[in-house]
């Protein structure tokens, strides 16, 4: 069965008052997104991948340790990135769930020393990539970072929130302020009940 492109589940402009313009969600979902899941319908067509969940094919076409990943994972790991990341996110989120702020705390320090470190993980990431909070197979949290597509599937952790740090998804609202982009997302955009709920 072909993989679809999600709705985002909210309107083009509900983040727009967050700092996510509706040409950014135009752009990174109706384009963006939907050439991921074009582009791996296409390539795994009569393969053994066909028919298989989008997280096999994520886990099953990693290589470990790999700089350039083949089509079919660079494609199945970026459908699964942003369907993800459009979740999310909320217009006019609410605040923290306290058993998350506990966990948060816990790991952290505080949800301040938390967010110094998703964002520091966002900007240190060189290139494209993603910089995560996951959970570990211990329980404990930790903030990751990842090249292109790859994500904490590819490692065994759960993947409790993701923040997309390719150009595209910055460059229209925050053109090349990568920091600016990260702090926004973390104070504006993120729907920590989502978060919580991937615990
Ligand atoms: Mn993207």
């Amino acid at each position: 069965m072909a993989f679809t492109l999600p709705d985002l589940p909210y309107a083009h402009d509900a983040l727009a008052e967050g700092g996510m313009s509706r040409e950014t969600l135009e752009y990174h979902h109706d384009k963006h997104h939907k050439a991921y899941v074009d582009k791996l319908n296409e390539l795994v067509a009569g393969t053994e991948w066909d028919g298989k969940s989008l997280e096999d094919i994520v886990k099953g076409t990693y290589q470990k340790g790999a700089v350039a990943q083949n089509g079919i994972f660079n494609n199945a790991s970026q459908h699964w990135n942003h369907a993800q990341f459009w979740e999310m996110m909320a217009p006019k989120p609410g605040a923290m769930p306290s058993e998350l702020e506990r966990a948060i705390t816990e790991s952290f320090g505080s949800v301040d020393d938390f967010k110094k470190k998703f964002t520091e993980g966002g900007v240190g990431q060189f290139g494209s990539g993603w910089v995560w909070l996951v959970k570990n197979a211990d329980g404990g949290l930790e903030v990751t970072k990842t090249e292109n597509g790859v994500n904490p599937l590819c490692h065994g952790q759960t993947a409790l929130l993701g923040c997309d740090v390719w150009e595209h998804s910055y460059y229209i609202d925050f053109r090349n302020a990568r920091p600016k982009y990260l702090e926004n997302f973390l104070n504006n955009l993120v729907n920590w009940e989502n978060v919580a709920s991937r615990m």
